[in-house]
């Protein structure tokens, strides 16, 4: 039997040319094969990265990316490329607590350069990265990866349009796998489609052959673009909008195909031009389920292969996603004016759920968070109520269109953040802990978070029955048992006392009031303090009396939020109080601290920071402690 090559001894790219196709071909198999290991056992991003193992080999064979520049855009298809870049000996701690990122992390490696997560960026950052290798007089090959949902990214579009004007080399590389995350929708997807329903295996091997006869090696490159333009236009079908932008367009030729894949890259990787070549993948290529079922396997979480199949541990309660859909489902059902928008994220924010039985009402945008906004505002100015599912991280893309098109026209848009707060895994670039600090600015503007599910049947229901834009958030996380009493409905500026209590005031948020009550719990079993807990309900507007009266009493109270200290839930509780007198000596701000949190798990991340319930516990014990210390002894002397 062959000896497959083993991914363990590399490391360093520099080997690959030493190995011949064959040891290459089968360098791709074993790669696949640590991959799905690792990711099964960590979770992951799987799909994209089975169908870009040969292509990444393929790059890394013909350019030096010690010193070329690589992008790849997002991110989360650069697995086999970490291997490759000497991480094969800690790829297993892959998305653990100290372990590699599941992104592309210069911290990790030179051969990383940037810390990507979101979508559209690897083409304006390598443009930027290309015209200062011009101005410096250097001549650095620059390459940018780009998967075929994320190329119609504004930003991708943007930075296309700009970059097909540099005389210099340029290549972006189209990885076409006919999915984004599910499947892909819109006018590029038609076009791309295409491609591929008139480019059968047969023809892309014909027309790559065709293309490698006319490209020319070494100088004669530049003098035959114009010639190579013309012959492949007539013979290849390729989407007519990249030499619109000023590129020259190859393919599409097929990704899995290593030998061919060097000759092509050897040859468009001289041109001094901007190119863009179009390569054929298969998402989850050499695994079964995950060809099957890409869109479920794009970035599981654990799962054990059992003959052949793939199974998962089921949550035990439901998560924030599901009960989320299951509300809007509800409220869908009673009022035919409720359309839901996603951003290419279906599966995640619970849309699916909700298209299978609303077709016709929901409507996916593909990667384009502001337009789903933008879009959002026409639907409510029509008379619609859009609810807008994005997970907090990607919805900071559409920052200026809720402020320019739904919150300066006071519209009807109800914006559901998935994801808000601490994520897990995929670490310091998915971090929802910024939405809070820049929503919060703007007038008119309701925020709020639901603290169990009735809490999100109730705080849909209000939102949807306002006159203007409203953002609920609620965390990756699974639903937290009911809490005490009946739900009340939402009334604006009204919060919700869930237990009362004299010796200190946990004053929580959304999520955060599950542990908030479990350390009022512990305070009262283990120390006999009695510890009030108040789900806040809404971060704008605040219950001003209730919030001013508990801080009136001169007690502790600590404001508890899953965000950023900086401009979040407890920044809007100091203001008042500054502004309303209560003294704030007795209040503590508990949230994420002004730095990135790395990946870990979720419960990981909340104790880094302070916000499980044991710490919570702790630090309100300290609190109190602190101020009945000082309280008697010190009077101020200012
Ligand atoms: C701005 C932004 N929105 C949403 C996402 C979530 N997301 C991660 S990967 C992905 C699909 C990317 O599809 P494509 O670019 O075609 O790459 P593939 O996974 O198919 O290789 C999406 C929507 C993101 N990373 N960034």
């Amino acid at each position: 039997m062959e000896k497959k090559h083993n991914q363990n001894d590399i490391v360093s790219p520099h080997q690959l040319r030493r190995m011949s196709m064959d040891e290459l071909a089968r360098l791709a198999e074993t790669l696949r094969e640590r991959i799905i290991e690792v990711v099964s056992a960590n979770g992951g991003h799987l799909a994209s990265n089975l169908g870009i193992t040969e292509l990444t080999i393929a790059l890394h064979y013909v350019f030096d990316f010690s010193s070329d520049y690589l992008l790849w855009d997002v991110g989360h298809q650069c697995y086999t490329h970490k291997i490759l870049t000497g991480r094969s000996p800690r790829f297993h701690t892959l998305r653990k607590a100290g372990g590699l990122s599941g992104f592309p992390s210069p911290a990790e490696s030179p051969y990383d350069l940037f810390a990507t997560g979101h979508a559209g960026t690897a083409i304006s950052t390598a443009a930027g990265l290309a015209w200062a290798d011009h101005a410096a007089g250097d001549n650095r090959k620059v390459v940018a990866v780009v998967g075929d949902a994320s190329i119609v990214n504004g930003l991708s579009l943007e930075g296309l349009n700009n970059t097909g004007l540099l005389q210099r080399q340029f290549l972006v590389i189209l990885n076409d796998n006919s999915m984004a995350i599910d499947r892909t929708h819109g006018a590029m997807a038609v076009a791309l489609e295409r491609v591929r329903m008139t480019s059968t295996y047969s023809d892309l091997k014909a027309s790559t052959e065709h293309l490698l006869q006319r490209l020319p090696l070494g100088d004669e490159i530049s003098d035959a673009i114009k010639h190579i333009k013309e012959g492949l236009r007539t013979t290849l079908h390729g989407p007519k909008v990249f030499e619109t932008m000023g590129f020259n367009y190859f393919g599409p030729v097929n990704g899995h195909d290593i030998p061919t894949l060097i000759r092509l890259l050897e040859r468009v990787g001289q041109m001094n031009r901007p190119v863009v070549l179009h390569v054929h993948t298969e998402k989850g290529r050499g695994c079964v389920y995950a060809v099957e079922d890409p869109c479920r396997f794009h970035s599981p979480s654990a799962f054990t292969v059992r003959e052949g199949r793939a199974d998962f541990d089921e949550p035990i309660r439901a998560t924030w996603t599901k009960t989320f859909a299951e509300s809007l489902i509800a409220l869908a059902r009673r009022d035919e004016r409720v359309v839901a928008i996603t951003a290419a994220m279906p599966d995640g924010t619970g849309l699916a759920e909700f298209r299978r039985e609303f077709p016709d009402r929901t409507i996916d945008v593909g990667i384009s968070e502001s337009h789903a906004v933008a879009m959002a505002g026409g639907l409510a100015k029509a008379g619609l109520r859009p609810v807008v599912a994005i997970y907090s991280t990607f919805m900071q893309r559409a920052f200026d269109q809720i402020f320019h098109d739904v919150a300066l026209q006071k519209l009807p848009v109800v914006l559901c953040m998935d994801r808000a707060g601490l994520i897990g895994s995929d670490g310091a670039i998915h971090q929802g802990f910024v939405d809070i600090a820049y929503l919060r600015a703007l007038p008119g503007m309701t925020l709020l978070a639901p603290a169990d599910a009735a809490e999100m049947d109730a705080a849909l229901d209000f939102a949807l029955a306002q006159d203007g834009p409203v953002a609920i958030r609620y965390p990756r996380d699974e639903v937290p048992a009911p809490l005490p009493g009946e739900c009340p409905p939402f009334i604006p500026g009204r919060a919700r006392v869930v237990r009362e209590g004299n010796t200190a005031t946990l004053l929580a948020y959304g999520a955060m009031v599950e542990p908030a009550l479990h350390a009022a719990e512990y305070l009262h079993d283990a120390c006999g303090l009695d510890t009030a807990v108040i789900n806040a309900r809404f971060a704008k507007p605040l219950d001003v009396s209730t919030i001013t009266a508990r801080i009136s009493t001169g007690t502790p109270m600590l404001v508890i939020e899953d965000h950023s200290r900086i401009g979040g839930f407890g920044s809007a509780v100091l203001e008042l109080a500054a502004e309303r007198g209560p003294n704030t000596t007795g209040i503590r701000l508990l949230g994420i601290p002004d730095r990135f949190i790395p990946h870990a798990s979720r419960q990981e991340q909340l104790r880094e920071v302070g916000l499980d319930t044991q710490t919570i516990a702790e630090t309100t014990r300290n609190l109190i402690d602190a101020l009945t210390e000082t309280r008697p002894r010190t009077p101020s002397k200012r």
